[in-house]
């Protein structure tokens, strides 16, 4: 049987306030073209379903229509579990009545959901935290570790079966994990993560919450999210995961779309030089800001996300105290600008302050 692992699809997610929502819906619908290629007969998403627990109508129409094709038009069982951006409520609205079209959805339960198929078992463990674990059992654990042990634990294996266990947590293996920006710490001020070594027993562990696809264990994977979320993750290659449980491969596809998410750097000048669609950052490096660099950058990549200097602002980091005290007021006027505004002081403007600065100057002297 072949099963599809994914996860993090953060649907309604925006970046800068530019709705990625275009970009999602591709992004299922590559989901749905790789179901048909690799002839899946199972997908996993394991949580963070939404980008936020009241996600946009929107979003909530593109995820409705992608599940109906799964499950409707292609036959496909589907097991769903909230990570910690959904609403586990919302989530799990009609669940029962939708288990029966073969949209199963895990729920925060004392007794951790499965379904069976032939030879395959899946379990479903949603994101959960100590406190609703002491709860939901009646214990004071130590830490979260402890409580996913005794919560684990109760569940009796069938060994002639391939054993596929799907939670979105912290995990760790032995090597640190990959993490980027777009991932929220599920714990504050805690590091309360699990390890590899409590899934010991499962075939297969999709897990979801990390957005860089990640082996954890000879068992244990991230999937990673299918699209890219943040500046931090340019440089990843997204896509999902198959499962063979007859051969017990377990291989990742990248999944490419129209619009990547990518880094430029240079001189601006440069930069102007060329044309792009992708989503982008931009680090320049030019010495001095460019007046009204960002809306003229948009000219030529509408997809302009960001832009940051690399020179001025790692010089104005490493002065010392002294040589800031050495800097002209208007450098400072400058620096202090740009530090609030995200925007260079126009040459007009720079007129401006110039004539400011000499009037206080005759004024203190
Ligand atoms: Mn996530």
């Amino acid at each position: 049987m072949k099963i599809l692992h994914t996860a993090d699809l953060h649907l309604g997610k925006t970046l800068n306030e530019r709705s990625l929502l275009d970009l999602q819906k591709q992004m299922l619908e590559g989901l749905i073209e790789a179901v048909k290629i690799h002839k899946v007969e199972v997908l996993l998403l394991a949580g963070d379903i939404y980008d936020r627990s009241l996600p946009p109508k929107e979003a909530v129409e593109l995820l409705s229509n992608f599940l109906s094709e799964l499950c409707l038009e292609l036959g496909v069982k589907v097991m769903m579990i909230p990570g910690n951006h959904d609403s586990p409520e919302r989530l799990a609205y009609a669940a029962d009545l939708l288990s029966a079209m073969g949209l199963h959805i895990g729920l925060v339960d004392k007794y951790i959901s499965k379904i069976e198929l032939e030879d395959v078992d899946i379990y479903a463990l949603p994101y959960v935290d100590r406190a609703t674990l002491n709860f939901i059992h009646g214990e004071k654990f130590k830490n979260l570790e402890e409580a996913m042990a005794h919560h684990l634990c109760s569940l009796e294996l069938n060994p002639n079966k391939f054993n596929i266990m799907m939670s979105h947590h912290y995990v760790l293996g032995e090597a640190p994990l990959e993490e980027s920006d777009s991932e929220r710490p599920l714990f504050l001020g805690s590091t309360e993560n699990l390890s590899t070594t409590l899934f010991e027993k499962f075939d297969y562990v999709a897990l979801g919450h990390i957005h860089r696809a990640q082996s954890l264990a000879h068992n244990v994977r991230y999937s990673g999210a299918p699209m890219k979320y943040s500046k931090s993750e340019a440089d990843r290659e997204p896509g999902y995961i198959i499962i063979d449980t007859q051969d017990g491969t377990v291989d990742f596809h990248g999944l490419g779309l129209d619009k990547d998410l990518c880094v430029y750097r240079g001189f601006f000048h440069e930069l102007m030089e060329q044309t792009s669609e992708d989503l982008c950052y931009f680090e320049l490096e030019d010495t001095s800001y460019v007046s009204n660099a960002m809306n003229r950058l948009k000219q030529n990549y509408p997809g302009a996300l960001g832009l940051n200097y690399l020179q001025i602002q790692s010089n104005l980091k490493t002065k010392s105290g002294e040589e800031i005290q050495s800097l002209d007021h208007l450098s400072l006027f400058k620096s202090f600008y740009f530090e609030s505004t995200g925007h260079a002081l126009a040459e007009a403007e720079i007129e401006i302050v110039n004539k400011m600065l000499e009037r206080s100057g005759r004024e203190t002297d």
